[in-house]
């Protein structure tokens, strides 16, 4: 039994880069080739729809070739064999958390496979291609973007998030830059709250310091380490 009860996991696109799906920042990073006032903006959708569609069509093609990493897979079974509260909190668009086994699991950013109807608000799974054609199935209108929350819109769930970052004894960072918020602010809601908070990535992200632990490496390395740890008590 670990030592912790209540746990918090912040994921970012560094848990599935060993996927195959490329992160934001750094080497290759999908920022490098896109610039996010073009693709990631409700502005840039409303100035250009056909564009974001298509950065949009492209990640959902990538992401069906995917598949979860043993760092998924540790996160999952720290889930099931943890006897307290694991709740994971991805700003990753992909399905990888859930291909993976994790059933409590939050997408402050949205999902890429779900696609969202701006007229009625109906959000439906969506595998395929969208397009300014694209039809609501529910109230017939060609208004349907993907289900993500671009810059300058609220994060979901956001007061879910907040209450167990307060509750929380445990706060886990793995794969973020801690470059875009409200997420990179998690870390010090949960200090706040008295909690332990470690960093798993590559390499330091911005919020470096605000970790009381960090472990460096790739997330196929160190997360299943951790997560024996942390089960070992
Ligand atoms: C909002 C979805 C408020 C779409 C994304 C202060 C407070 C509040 C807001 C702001 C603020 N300052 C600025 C803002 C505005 C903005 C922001 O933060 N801008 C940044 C650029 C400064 N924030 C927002 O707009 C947010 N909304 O605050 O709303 C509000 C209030 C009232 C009313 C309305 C609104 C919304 C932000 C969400 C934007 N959407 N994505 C999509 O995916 O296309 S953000 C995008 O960046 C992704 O979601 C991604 O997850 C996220 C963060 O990136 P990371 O996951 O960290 O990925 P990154 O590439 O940066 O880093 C990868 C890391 O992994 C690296 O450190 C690397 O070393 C490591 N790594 C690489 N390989 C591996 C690895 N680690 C381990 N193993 C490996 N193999």
């Amino acid at each position: 039994m670990s030592a912790y009860h209540n746990i918090v996991i912040l994921t970012g696109a560094g848990l599935s880069a060993e996927s195959g799906l490329g992160t934001f920042r750094g080497p290759g990073g999908l920022w490098e080739n896109f610039r996010i006032e073009d693709v990631a903006t409700p502005e840039a959708f409303a100035r250009d729809p056909v564009r974001v569609h298509e950065f949009y069509n492209l990640r959902r093609s990538w992401h069906k070739q995917a598949l979860p990493n043993a760092a998924h897979l540790a996160l999952a079974r720290l889930e099931r064999e943890h006897g307290g509260n694991v709740l994971a909190v991805t700003q990753n668009i992909d399905a990888l958390h859930e291909a993976a086994g994790t059933k409590n699991l939050i997408h402050m950013h949205g999902e890429l496979e779900r696609a969202l109807c701006a007229a009625c608000g109906t959000s439906a799974p969506w595998k395929e291609d969208l397009s300014i054609e694209t039809l609501c199935a529910r109230c017939g209108e060609a208004a349907m973007r993907p289900d993500v929350v671009w810059f300058g819109e609220m994060p979901r769930e956001m007061e879910r998030i907040y209450e167990a970052l307060g509750a929380c004894d445990l706060f886990v960072s793995i794969g973020t830059s801690g470059t875009v918020y409200p997420a990179a602010g998690f870390v010090m809601e949960a200090r706040a709250a008295g909690a332990h908070a470690v960093e798993l990535n590559l390499e330091p992200s911005d919020g470096a310091d605000l970790f009381l632990e960090r472990l460096e490496g790739p997330a196929t390395g160190i997360v299943p380490t951790y997560v024996d740890r942390l089960l070992a008590g």
